[in-house]
């Protein structure tokens, strides 16, 4: 099997997974994005289980082609949706912000391809052990909830460390990081905030304005002393958080600032006050265009990059 075998066995066009982005990635734009040729994941981040039931059922109306779910493992009805995704017939789950070891036995039995997010080569390790299909390894330039490591030195050494397949994430948005991905070894690649901004995304228009707006340094961690890193767009919510860690706020007081903020931007449109969950590779994300459009043009560049390599032009 070549490198690429692993997304054609699940009967995807194209080695392109759409990163769950939580209160943002739903039914529509997974759907699309998997009848454009890749896997659209739908997020269960921290909804309620018949949230997340409504919206596989609402999907499997939009697409005949496979999707997954992607659950994040520090919401409180975890447990309950890693149940619910086998009872509705999910092929592919990804998972983030934590290890799903307690679950994999179960979801091997259901026959469901498991794809955890992985910050660390430890973990990436441990993912292979317990049965894991693949891994993502996603770097810190990724939006949302973070690792330590960038994508350039943590893809090529879950690489080395794993025989499974490894997913690129983390500041990938158009077909040059692609290429550059699959040069160092990757499989596939995962990509959201370039998703963000698509036109069968159904966040709030202020949210995507912000992104196609943003620029190269606009993003930035908070949440570090809680033990939950996220990255974000710089707004005065930010602004606000920095100046409580400056002055020493509890982690009670940290975490009540971050409460609800996530929604607050995505669905009402409060992009000041809200958390407005972006990668770095936001400056580059210019225009709005349909799933489709995104990855035909990515997968061209990709194509051209790859045949445009001449390495007699680089080593003498
Ligand atoms: O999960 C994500 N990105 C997310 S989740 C999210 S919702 C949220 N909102 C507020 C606070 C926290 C979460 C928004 N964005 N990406 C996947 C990811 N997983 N990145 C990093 C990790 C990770 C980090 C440490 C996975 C495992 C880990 O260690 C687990 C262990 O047991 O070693």
């Amino acid at each position: 099997m070549n490198n690429f075998g692993f997304f054609h066995k699940l009967g995807i066009k194209y080695p392109i997974i759409q990163g769950g982005m939580a209160w943002i990635s739903d039914s529509s734009l997974a759907a699309a994005v998997s009848n454009a040729g890749g896997i659209g994941m739908i997020a269960a981040a921290n909804a309620p289980l018949e949230y997340v039931r409504q919206e596989i059922r609402k999907a499997k109306e939009l697409t005949d082609k496979p999707f997954g779910v992607n659950i994040m493992l520090l919401s409180e009805n975890a447990e309950e949706i890693a149940g619910m995704v086998c009872e509705e017939g999910i092929k592919v789950l990804t998972t983030g912000a934590g290890s799903p070891g307690k679950y994999l036995k179960m979801w091997k039995e259901y026959g469901i391809t498991v794809i955890p997010v992985v910050a660390s080569v430890a973990l990436a390790r441990r993912m292979e052990k317990e049965g894991a299909d693949a891994v993502i390894a996603e770097g810190g330039e990724s939006g949302g909830h973070v690792g330590e490591l960038t994508t350039m030195a943590l893809l090529p050494q879950v690489i080395d460390a794993v025989d499974i397949p490894v997913i690129a994430a983390g500041g990938i948005g158009d077909g040059r990081g692609i290429a550059a991905a699959f040069m160092i070894g990757a499989s596939g690649v995962q990509v959201g905030t370039r998703f963000l901004v698509a036109k069968e995304c159904t966040v709030h228009q202020n949210y995507k304005d912000r992104v196609l707006k943003a620029k190269d340094i606009d993003t930035v961690v908070t949440g570090r002393p809680t033990g939950h890193p996220v990255r974000v767009l710089r707004n005065k919510l930010t602004r606000q958080y920095e100046e409580l860690e400056k002055a020493g706020a509890s982690l009670e007081e940290l975490e009540k600032l971050g409460a609800g903020a996530l929604r607050k931007a995505a669905k009402d449109g409060d992009i000041d006050s809200g958390s407005v969950m972006a990668g770095q590779i936001a400056g580059l994300v210019k225009k709005e265009q349909t799933c489709q459009e995104i990855i035909e043009e990515m997968f061209e560049q990709v194509r051209e990059r790859l045949t445009a390599l001449d390495y007699a032009g680089i080593v003498e």
